[in-house]
């Protein structure tokens, strides 16, 4: 296996936490960073970084990821948000279960350092889809905001959701492929000052990504 894992970014507006994301990526990891038409010039901030930017036209989280995947070169790669809010040294711990077999997926679990980081309807929100999704025997308690695969297996899973309930739909595939979930804390902090949530940061946000995964758990038979 490749020592060198690329790590996709969907990026929308995060000119001002790209610097400090992209600094703090362990050696081998290599940013690619997917832009959906920012207009603060994070594309430009950061390819003069040194980091791979690849543009998807069509707007959405989940059109970036897919995007991201499909650029993607290495035989695992990881997703990470880049707005600053995750720590890039603690992908390798989550890179260490599926290098080594154990599992086919890695995900983080938030653990916020403040409550500035994780506003409560956000928090509320994600608890109860996590509910939902552990009636359906997936034993998750967050939605993998940040995830570690196999790029071909990934992409094998065949997620159709381009917007919100992108990782929501993959955890389910993934549950009902019946890969091996490992499910690692990882430090959530706010995000950098200088960017604006896309989701979270606003109810009406939180509700969009709400509508998304219900959209989602329609699609996919609702909950047992
Ligand atoms: N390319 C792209 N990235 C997006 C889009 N929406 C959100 N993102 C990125 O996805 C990540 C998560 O979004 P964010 O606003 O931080 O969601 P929150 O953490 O739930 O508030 C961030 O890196 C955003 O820049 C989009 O439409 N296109
Ligand atoms: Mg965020």
């Amino acid at each position: 296996m490749s020592t060198q894992i690329d790590v996709v970014l969907p990026c929308l507006d995060e000119a001002a936490a790209l610097p400090g994301v992209l600094a703090a990526l362990p050696p081998g990891y290599r940013a690619l960073v997917v832009d959906n038409g920012s207009r603060d010039g994070s594309p430009e901030v950061a390819a003069r970084l040194g980091a791979r930017v690849v543009h998807e036209s069509r707007r959405g989280y989940g059109a970036a990821v897919h995007t991201g995947l499909l650029a993607a070169e290495t035989e695992l790669v990881c997703v990470l948000d880049a707005d600053g809010s995750f720590d890039p040294a603690e992908l390798p711990a989550l890179v260490a279960p599926v290098a080594d077999g154990s599992a086919d997926l890695a995900v983080g679990r938030r653990r916020p350092v403040s409550a500035s980081a994780w506003p409560w309807h956000a928090r509320a929100g994600t608890a109860l889809v996590a509910a939902l999704l552990r009636q359906r025997g997936v034993p998750l308690r967050d939605l993998s905001p940040i995830r570690v695969a196999r790029r071909e297996a990934l992409l094998g899973l065949g997620v159709t959701d381009r917007a919100f309930g992108y990782p929501l739909e993959l955890l389910i595939r993934a549950a009902t492929a019946g890969w091996r979930i490992r499910e690692l804390d990882v430090t959530y902090a706010p995000r950098a000052a200088g960017t604006r949530s896309k989701v979270s940061g606003s109810v009406r946000g939180t509700l969009r990504a709400t509508r998304d995964f219900a959209g989602v758990l329609r699609s996919m038979g609702g909950t047992r």
